[in-house]
């Protein structure tokens, strides 16, 4: 027994590349935080838009009070040891009735880490299940990386519309999740996610990755909060936890940080989008 997986849900995570479901709230607690996260929406619109999607974490102080919530990061350690940088969050939130989708594709791809043994934590704050287009994974694929060819799909809601082709969808396994639960995936799984065909909004906030401090950024230096543990290496910028909702200091640490995610994450690309 790990300090909240089971040895099977470990083994499980190394030989599929994903573990789903994770409890770590209460339902009841997932919708204090949505309704914090929609408060802020009402308040501050613009920091939910476009490439502000990314890192609200950074700014908002019932987002940083889940990248520190104490059960994720007990889960996060039975995978990747007890020193684990947070590099970053992203909002993926697909409206009710929402054609956006996000076509199959690996994180590690445009991420820029090395080496890819870093989790993401996807962690649900209302229900999502197929009828809301929740997180479908490929597993066993962690092993190799493949091509992706860039769509700039309109709807297509992943920064480039990045694509693998030729998946066999058939082996697909969705991973449903009540609000509160999470699932975890390697960096390198190949995953993907369909519209949302249901009346409520699917609102996943996805920590990522959750990493030991080895790992390296090798594109250029950027920043990552230390959430667990100690780091040695010293590879990333600390980032500091917001002490209140829209500092200005943290928005201009944010938008720092997503412009040099932009660069990366855009690298060799026939083009930009703010996404
Ligand atoms: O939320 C989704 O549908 C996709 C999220 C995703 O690609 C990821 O968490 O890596």
């Amino acid at each position: 027994m790990g300090k909240k997986l089971t040895e099977d849900q470990i083994s499980s995570f190394h030989r599929d590349g994903f573990l789903s479901p994770i409890d770590i709230f209460s339902e009841e607690k997932a919708l204090f935080y949505r309704q914090e996260l929609e408060k802020a929406e009402k308040k501050w619109p613009e920091a939910f838009e476009g490439a502000s999607r990314q890192n609200a974490h950074l700014c908002f102080t019932c987002l940083d009070e889940i990248v520190h919530n104490q059960d994720l990061l007990d889960a996060a350690e039975d995978i990747v040891g007890p020193n684990i940088l947070n590099y970053g969050t992203v909002l993926f939130i697909k409206e009710a009735n929402d054609p956006g989708f996000v076509s199959w594709h690996q994180d590690a791809k445009y991420m820029g880490l090395e080496p890819h043994v870093g989790i993401t934590a996807w962690l649900a704050l209302s229900k999502s299940d197929d009828e809301s287009g929740c997180m479908q994974m490929i597993p066993g694929s962690h092993g190799s990386m493949r091509d992706h060819n860039d769509t700039f799909g309109e709807k297509n809601i992943l920064t480039r519309g990045q694509e693998v082709e030729g998946v066999d969808e058939t082996k697909a396994i969705s991973t449903p999740l009540r609000p509160g639960q999470a699932s975890f995936h390697s960096a390198s799984i190949l995953h993907s996610s369909q519209p949302n065909r249901s009346d409520d909004r699917r609102i996943g906030f996805v920590i990522q990755p959750l990493m030991p401090p080895f790992v390296t950024q090798t594109k250029s230096r950027v920043g990552a909060q230390l959430v667990r543990g100690e780091d040695k290496f010293g590879h990333f910028d600390t980032l500091q936890r917001p002490s209140k909702d829209m500092d200005p200091a943290d928005v201009a640490t944010r938008d720092k940080i997503n412009k040099i995610w932009k660069e990366h994450l855009y690298e060799g690309a026939e083009k930009t989008r703010d996404l």
